[in-house]
Formats: C-alpha cells, sequence, structure tokens
C-alpha cells in the first residue's frame, strides 16, 4: 500500500516541490486547492493527470483554511499517514493590510487542521510550515532555541501556530513537527517577493518591457536557500522516530542589496550607487556590449519607494542548523551565488530570451531528479499569456 499524504497550499512554492517529491516516492498525493475565477494551478499543472485515467495518483479537493468542516471531512475520509501544511496568507507587506485575515488564516487554519486530525480520531503526522520571521528582533544566528520576537501580523500568526503545534504534540500525543524554515527560493517563487521580483525585472529589463526596478528596504538580511531542498527537509521530519522541531536554512545571510548586485553581474552588468534613504539610486556603471540595445551606461535603474517598507522590519536573519546536521543528516547543497544563477536563467527563459546557461546546468547537476526544472510548467504559462 502507498502511503498517503494531504498537502495544504500545494498551488504555492513549496507545495509544487513537495508533490513532485512524493510522487517520486511512491505517495498517493491529495491536495487542498482553493476556489478561484481563474486557474491558479500553474505549479502543478505539469504533474496534473485526469483522475479517470488508472494509476492516478494526485487528486485536488476545493476547500479554505477558514473552511474546518471541508478540512475534517477531508482528513476523516482521504485519512493520511502525512498532512504537509504549508497553506497561508504567506506575504509579511500583505500582512499588516490584512492583519485579521492573516490571522484567520495563518495562525487559525493550523487550529482548524490540528483540530480536524484530533477529532477523526486519525493517527496522521502533521508538519506545521513555520517561519524565520518568528525570530523578528532576535539577533542571529538564530535556532530551534531562539526567543521568538514577532515584527509583523504574519510573523505573530504563525508564532501562534508554532505553539499550537507544540501544545498538541504535548497534549494529545500526536506526531506534529514545526519546521522553521528560514527564506528559500526558486524559479517558481512567488512574483512579489524580492527576489523573484528582481529577477523578473532584470529578465524584463534586458527584453525592453521594464525601464526601473522600485524597491523598499534594500539592506535587510536574509538566509536564503534553494526551495527543493527545502522539501525534502519537510519529509524527512515526519519520518524520525520521534516528532520535534528543526531550523532549516543555509547559515549564510545577504543583504537585498547583495542579491541585486549578483543578479545584475551575472547578466553583465557593474552597478553603482548614489544617494541615501529613499534618495539611494543604481545607476549602470558599466555593462557588456552585447547589452547595449537594452541599457546604456548612467541609466538609473532601481529606485527606492516607501511604499515598500514595513511599518515594522525584521533587519537580520541567519539560521544556525546545527540539530538539522546532527540529527537528521541534512546540509544545504545550493550556494548564494548558484541559487541566483538558477532564478536568473529561469526567468530569461520565461520571458524567451537566451538564458546566461551557467544556472540551468547548476540546476541539473544537483539531481533534483523529481522536480521538473525544464519547465513544461512554465511552457504552458507562456502560451496562455
Ligand atoms: P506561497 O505563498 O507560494 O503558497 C501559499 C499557498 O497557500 C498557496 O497554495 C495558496 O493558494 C494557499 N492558501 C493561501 N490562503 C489559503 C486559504 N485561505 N485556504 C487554502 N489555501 C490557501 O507560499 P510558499 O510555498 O512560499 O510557502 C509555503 C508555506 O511555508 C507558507 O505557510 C509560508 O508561510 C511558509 N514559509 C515559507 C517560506 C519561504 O521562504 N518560502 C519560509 C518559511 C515559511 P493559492 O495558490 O490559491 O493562493
Ligand atoms: P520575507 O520575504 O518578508 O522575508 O518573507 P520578502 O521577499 O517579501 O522580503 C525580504 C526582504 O526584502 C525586503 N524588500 C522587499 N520585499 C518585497 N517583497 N518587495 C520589495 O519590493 C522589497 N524591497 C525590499 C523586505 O522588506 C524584506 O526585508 C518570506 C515569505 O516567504 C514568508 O512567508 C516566510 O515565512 C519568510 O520569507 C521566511
Amino acid at each position: 500500500m502507498s502511503k498517503k499524504a494531504l498537502v495544504t497550499g500545494i498551488t504555492g512554492q513549496d507545495g509544487s516541490y513537495l508533490t513532485e517529491l512524493l510522487l517520486s516516492k511512491g505517495y498517493e498525493v491529495h491536495g487542498l486547492i482553493r476556489r478561484a475565477s481563474t486557474f491558479n494551478t500553474g505549479r502543478i499543472d505539469h504533474i496534473y493527470t485526469d483522475p479517470h485515467m488508472p494509476g492516478t495518483r494526485l487528486f485536488l479537493h476545493n476547500g479554505d483554511l477558514s473552511d474546518s468542516g471541508q478540512l475534517v471531512n477531508l482528513v476523516y475520509n482521504i485519512r493520511p499517514d502525512e498532512i504537509y501544511h504549508l497553506g497561508a496568507q504567506s506575504h509579511v507587506r500583505v500582512s499588516f493590510d490584512m492583519p485579521e485575515y492573516t490571522g484567520d488564516i495563518t495562525a487559525l487554519g493550523t487550529t482548524r487542521l490540528l483540530e480536524a486530525i484530533r477529532r477523526s480520531g486519525i493517527k496522521s503526522r502533521f508538519y506545521q510550515a513555520s517561519s524565520s520571521e518568528m525570530f523578528g528582533a532576535a539577533p542571529p544566528p538564530q535556532d530551534e532555541n531562539t526567543a521568538f520576537c514577532p515584527r509583523s501580523p504574519y510573523a505573530a500568526a504563525k508564532v501562534y501556530a508554532y505553539w499550537m503545534v507544540v501544545n498538541y504534540r504535548e497534549g494529545y500525543k500526536m506526531f506534529a513537527c514545526n519546521g522553521v524554515l528560514f527564506n528559500h527560493e526558486s524559479p517558481r517563487r512567488g512574483e512579489t517577493f524580492v527576489t523573484r521580483k528582481i529577477t523578473r525585472a532584470i529578465a524584463n529589463i534586458l527584453k525592453g518591457k521594464q525601464r526601473k526596478l522600485y524597491l523598499g528596504n534594500i539592506n535587510a538580511k536574509r538566509d536564503w536557500g534553494f526551495a527543493p531542498e527545502y522539501v525534502e527537509m519537510m519529509w524527512l521530519m515526519l519520518q524520525q522516530d520521534e516528532p520535534d522541531d528543526y531550523a532549516v536554512g543555509t547559515g549564510e545571510s545577504r543583504s537585498v542589496k547583495d542579491f541585486l548586485e549578483k543578479v545584475f553581474n551575472y547578466v553583465g552588468i557593474e552597478i553603482e550607487w548614489r544617494g541615501e534613504g529613499t534618495d539611494r539610486k543604481g545607476i549602470v556603471r558599466s555593462l557588456s556590449s552585447a547589452l547595449n540595445s537594452a541599457l546604456k551606461v548612467g541609466d538609473v535603474i532601481i529606485e527606492i519607494d516607501p511604499k515598500y517598507f514595513r511599518p515594522t522590519e525584521v533587519d537580520f536573519l541567519q539560521a544556525d542548523i546545527s540539530k538539522a546536521r546532527q540529527k537528521l543528516g541534512w546540509a544545504p547543497r545550493t550556494t548564494f551565488d548558484e541559487l541566483v544563477k538558477i532564478m536568473v536563467d529561469y526567468d530569461m527563459k520565461l520571458i524567451g530570451l537566451d538564458p546566461v546557461g551557467e544556472g540551468i546546468k547548476i540546476c541539473e547537476k544537483k539531481g533534483f531528479s523529481y522536480t521538473n526544472h525544464d519547465f513544461s510548467l512554465y511552457e504552458k504559462i507562456r502560451e496562455r499569456c
């Protein structure tokens, strides 16, 4: 009998990689999707098959994290061995505009699912997508013992959900784990998170579709890793003899400015910074001759727009992953430079440019054989545009 998994947030970045991983391991996967008036399954279209076809192992169910009835129904009827709870209002900046909704979905959504397990009496193992944002203002490096100091409605909601998981583990002896994951990115990252916003912008600029990139706080530092590796870690946590919580990151931290400079250097553009605060500007200092038709020296291509500032910011996140290394034998295998190259290449490919090429080769060599990075997925998205 193959194992069954229920995945919330299956249409998101992590949900799509995790589903590919689980299918490659022989699981039957059930995903919760939200009803939308437009297609929202772009990241999983390439693995979806008609459920009438023999051998289908991926099934999608309508539902919402605000609707406990359907959550109970799904847990009771599917009887999953493992539940990966990735669904959330996951955007930190947006959580300041929608704090109540973020609390409802990101915090209470977890309680609804935990209660669905408890009330149905099904012995599902449970993974909670906790976040390094919970550390907030706590100084780096952060690990499983660092006190939380949340700096946004999103982070506060995740702290609540984290403790509910601990309570259900202790109170009801559930096999429930918190993966406290630091930022992880990929060609499938949501377009409004800063890394993808930057890699898409460079592709647009080179294609002549965008002139400038507007950003918020470029001094913030994050521990950025490659998403497929992090979903491997989610699975690993649920295969252990005992449930536990783990911090997952790379152990290295870079600023948004570092990320920007790497992206621009990779395609042959050197940036010079002028001005301070909201007057800070990124100007083309030099560029390779192949790019002369798209840009020229002296062009202002980066500006600061205060609308992207957050009322309270998280300045510096850097993981201490000693526990994950020791207990699970897990270690990241994609560097920051490699991540940048992978993301830029796939965004160039997506927009119809010839990619620089190093990133695609790196990605192929890393051995993520379960994931389709050659993007029938992106071909499809392009066809639709
Ligand atoms: P995404 O934003 O890409 O995906 C979020 C998913 O949640 C989507 O499938 C979305 O559906 C779904 N969702 C949102 N609201 C609801 C709702 N009301 N009911 C049901 N589903 C809903 O997030 P990621 O894949 O990047 O992250 C996965 C999880 O991990 C999230 O919980 C996030 O907070 C957490 N996390 C992420 C990190 C990262 O760096 N990526 C780091 C640490 C934690 P739809 O497609 O319809 O919008
Ligand atoms: P984060 O990711 O808030 O860390 O949450 P995001 O990419 O949104 O921001 C990272 C840093 O970049 C700064 N920044 C900008 N951010 C965005 N989105 N857009 C901009 O224009 C911009 N300019 C500067 C931000 O201020 C911030 O400091 C992500 C999400 O995936 C969460 O769900 C997850 O829990 C955490 O990572 C770990």
